[in-house]
């Protein structure tokens, strides 16, 4: 069987990437009206394919911004990882080559700090303290802090909990992890997080990862119910074992090159529209992890929950201390467990 991911990437996508970049360079991207005035689509890129809820929620932000700008402004998406992985794409923003881009916080880890805080191992308590801490002050400051690395932080998007899934068995104990490869992000969290459980951290892009699966190059990878599904991991890897381990949401991000072209009203505009879309990706989100459950469910996947989660969290507790190294690190991390006490109590 084909890998659907890689598959994706044609010559015609390829040539795609060229044409995006040559025609932002250019200037493509903007067009005079009818009455001299100037419109703008924003180019936007995401990995996940076009029914996804995070391509859906920039769809539903596109619609909203071009009602609220009487057609002046809009969003085309590049989705399915056309324009290529999120580090690639990453690059592209900052350079201004791409106007928006929604990824995941672990490409952001390497060159923003702040943003390891939020891709802690059980660092959040439940989906509310998650969503409190994003609605709140210090979700704000991360997206706040990416402002100095060329990237305006405009909103967050649900990513639910990341568990692991291998092609052997069942994780039940963390020494069930033990000598397994597992593919993670390009973030040296992640490295550290499976290493700290005894097995060996492949960094992978999201679209070699059913190839490396297929072959045998990797064990296992880990990731939510809805991307587990969507990559058609599942197929492959029928082991899906509930660690939720991390919590890291998605971002949805503007190059500030973009931004910087804006007018004052533009901006709040781009703002409004893309805070009006979290409530609806989050109701998408719900939706989606449980039609995704099913769809795994329903292809006999082997699911099951791990014997004693305080375990998993003992051993993967010393990355904290080696990632959270700067005042204005602990500060957030300390505002966020102390979120988290006050919700429980
Ligand atoms: C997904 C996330 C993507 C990407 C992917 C991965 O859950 O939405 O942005 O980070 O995981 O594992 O590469």
């Amino acid at each position: 069987m084909s890998n659907p991911s890689r598959a994706r990437v044609t010559n015609l996508q390829k040539l795609t990437r060229r044409s995006v970049t040559t025609a932002l360079l250019t200037g493509g991207a903007l067009a005079v009206t009818g009455c001299s005035r100037i419109s703008r689509s924003f180019f936007s890129a995401d990995t996940h394919p076009a029914d996804y809820p995070t391509v859906e929620a920039v769809r539903m932000m596109s619609r909203s911004l071009e009602e609220k700008s009487n057609g002046d402004l809009s969003i085309r998406i590049y989705s399915g990882g056309q324009l290529g992985s999120e580090r690639d794409t990453l690059e592209l923003t900052v350079f201004g080559g791409l106007d928006l881009n929604r990824v995941n916080l672990a490409p952001l880890n390497a060159f923003a700090p702040e943003t390891l805080i939020l891709s802690l191992p059980f660092l959040f308590q439940s989906e509310k303290h998650l969503r409190a801490v994003l609605d709140g002050a210090p979700g704000q400051a991360v997206l706040d802090a990416l402002e100095p690395h060329g990237l305006i932080g405009l909103c967050y998007y649900d990513s639910g909990a990341r568990s692991f899934y291998n092609v052997h068995r069942p994780i039940i104990t963390p020494t069930d992890m033990r000598g397994l490869k597992i593919r993670v992000q390009n973030s040296d969290l992640y490295v550290s997080m499976i290493e700290a459980l005894g097995a060996n951290a492949t960094p992978m892009d999201l679209s070699e990862v059913y190839q490396g699966l297929m072959q045998r190059v990797i064990d296992g990878a880990e990731n939510n119910w809805p991307s587990y599904e969507s990559t058609r991991h599942f197929e492959t890897a029928g082991f899906y074992s509930l660690t939720s381990h991390v919590m890291a949401p998605e971002v949805l991000v503007m190059s500030a090159r973009s931004w910087q072209r804006l007018g004052n009203e533009e901006r709040e505009l781009v703002r409004l529209c893309a805070r009006e879309s979290v409530p609806f990706m989050r109701e998408r989100w719900d939706e989606r992890v449980t039609a995704s459950r099913e769809r795994i469910v329903a292809a006999g996947t082997k699911i099951n929950e791990v014997a004693d989660i305080t375990e998993f969290s003992r051993l993967m507790h010393p990355v904290w201390d080696r990632f959270v190294k700067t005042d204005t690190q602990r500060n957030l991390l300390q505002q966020i467990v102390d979120m988290g006490n006050r919700i429980r109590d």
